[in-house]
């Protein structure tokens, strides 16, 4: 009775290695660097027509702050004849200048707001 002959397995097929390890791998250290994202301050101006209880109303209502903050930060602005509501990223920013604007037009005050980069 034959026994079967087990077939000798092929030979891998290994790509021809040339001298200089052109099949090494080297992995290049880099420390990567983020800069954080740039933030933008908004800031309400003083005027002579707008009214302190709208200018708090408008602080309270857009930067989120309780009235006796919302306050303070409108006497700062009324003294000095600026101040900054809040700091957000650029979008953040131009949305918040937009709703003061459109709230201001809205109720007939010529209420002033901008956004610039902080320092
Ligand atoms: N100066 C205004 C007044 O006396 C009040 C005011 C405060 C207006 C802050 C604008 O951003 C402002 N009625």
């Amino acid at each position: 009775m034959a026994t079967q002959n087990p077939k000798k397995p092929p030979e891998p097929v290994v790509p021809p290695t040339r001298p200089g390890n052109d099949d090494a791998v080297v992995l290049e250290r880099r420390t990567q660097r983020t800069e954080p994202p740039q933030m933008f301050q908004v800031v309400l101006l003083n005027d002579d027509f707008t009214p302190m209880e709208f200018v708090v109303h408008v602080i309270q209502e857009f930067f989120s702050k309780d009235r006796e903050t919302a306050t303070q930060i409108m006497l700062k602005i009324h003294l000095e004849g600026k101040g900054i509501c809040g700091v957000y990223s650029r979008d953040v920013a131009g949305t918040k200048v937009d709703q003061v604007l459109q709230a201001a037009r809205a109720a007939g005050h010529p209420l002033q707001c901008l956004s610039e980069p902080v320092e």
